[in-house]
């Protein structure tokens, strides 16, 4: 079916050259010059310039009006009302020069087109003109970055409130995990080195070191006494080789973590989600702290207007405060299915679509039921608490 495209195409290619030639060669024959254009094709040209300009704002103007419903909800953070700001003061910037650029552009081109008997003015340089417009661009450019900065560093600002909950949002081909800091509001250490099937993002406890270099041993040695029984072939014996030396680089890579790192301790309580839904309480500041474990990922969240990108082997932050439940934007928005979305933001790979989760927005004490019924790393899922439990805790917090 490809194939058949693009022999069309080229057949389409082929055809369109030919006619060209043959409408050259019948002008040669006709004794006709190229240059010599008559002088009603030539307003012809110009009047339809003008056209086009008028196609261009009126279609430009119409799909403002059509799809401003189409754009997102009102800002449901405190600092996206900044941002929002911003962006609206941007546009109408923008658009603004855009409109006025455009007419003149095309306005002046109509004006001074090819007319019989008209000469060009000569005018070679102006040094005033010059400088006024590379000043005014100039001036333009610097308002709209250090108002774009100062917003920046307004809502990056490092310093986090008493009470802030720490999330760590974590990026892999192709999904996101979410990691809550518990009780003592700190997460635990993890590494790469650390990640297996029931430990997603490498969170590090003593076990589960112990475990690591148990599990590194083991095959280790498996390895080791199948080379020694000299039952292999010689590619799989080259395969086991290589293995065991992967194998003893990682065991490197395990022993160089401290095995007592008093840290450890902080992921006890560490709550892991990867089911497709994370609560957050409203009006209390979130520090997400954001990872990668491949590739480069954007943790991009557009109703609360956040994006920040996830690198492997870097930490980058992002802390926001959500002001609108998701209840209460489902009456705003009229919509009963509207939910908050993390989304990632960077072409990841072929099912990049697909890295989405959930995000609720819910009042405090709905958050803490929640939460206390999320099971924690090292602990098997609570159970479902009941009412009297789930206020009691509350109260506890
Ligand atoms: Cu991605």
């Amino acid at each position: 079916m490809k194939l058949l495209i693009v022999i069309v195409l080229l057949l389409g290619v082929a055809a369109i050259a030919q006619a060209v030639r043959v409408h050259e060669l019948a002008k040669k024959l006709s004794g006709k010059k190229e240059e010599d254009i008559i002088v009603s094709d030539n307003n012809l040209n110009a009047n339809l310039w003008l056209a086009s300009l008028a196609a261009l704002l009126i279609s430009f103007f119409y799909m403002i009006f059509r799809y401003k419903d189409a754009m997102l909800p009102e800002a449901a953070s405190e600092h996206g009302v900044e941002i929002d700001i911003l962006m609206d003061f941007n546009m109408w910037f923008v658009c603004i020069i855009f409109v006025v650029m455009n007419i003149l552009l095309m306005v002046f081109a109509w004006k001074y087109r090819y007319q019989l008997g008209k000469k060009a003015y000569y005018y070679p340089h102006n040094d005033k003109l010059e400088m006024i417009w590379t000043v005014i661009p100039a001036l333009t450019m610097a308002v709209i970055i250090i108002y774009g900065l100062i917003v920046w560093n307004d809502i990056t600002d490092k310093e986090l409130a008493a009470d802030s909950i720490t999330i760590e949002l974590y990026g892999k081909q192709f999904d996101w995990t979410v990691r809550y800091a518990g009780e003592d509001r700190v997460l635990g250490p993890s590494s790469f080195n650390f990640i297996s099937g029931t430990n997603p993002l490498g969170i590090i406890t003593p076990a589960i070191y112990e475990g690591a270099l148990l599990a590194i041993d083991e095959e280790m040695a498996t390895l080791k006494k199948s080379l020694n029984e000299d039952i292999l072939s010689a590619s799989a014996q080259d395969k086991t080789e290589a293995r065991i030396k992967r194998l003893q680089r990682q065991k490197v890579r395990v022993l160089s973590f401290d095995k007592n790192n008093e840290e450890y301790v902080f992921a006890k309580d560490d709550i892991v989600m990867d089911k497709g839904v994370f609560y957050i309480p409203v009006n209390r500041e979130v520090n997400f702290k954001i990872n990668s474990r491949d590739v480069i990922h954007s943790a991009f969240m557009p109703h609360f207007r956040m994006q920040m990108n996830a690198v492997p082997g870097m930490t980058t932050f992002f802390k926001m405060v959500p002001t609108i439940t998701t209840a209460e934007m489902k009456l705003k928005t009229g919509n009963e299915e509207f939910e908050y979305l993390l989304l990632c933001n960077k072409i990841c790979g072929a099912a990049h679509y697909n890295m989405k989760m959930t995000v609720k927005v819910v009042e405090q004490a709905e958050y803490d039921a929640w939460l206390i019924a999320q099971a924690k790393f090292d602990q098997p899922a609570a159970e479902p608490a009941t009412m009297e439990e789930t206020e009691v805790v509350t109260h506890n917090q």
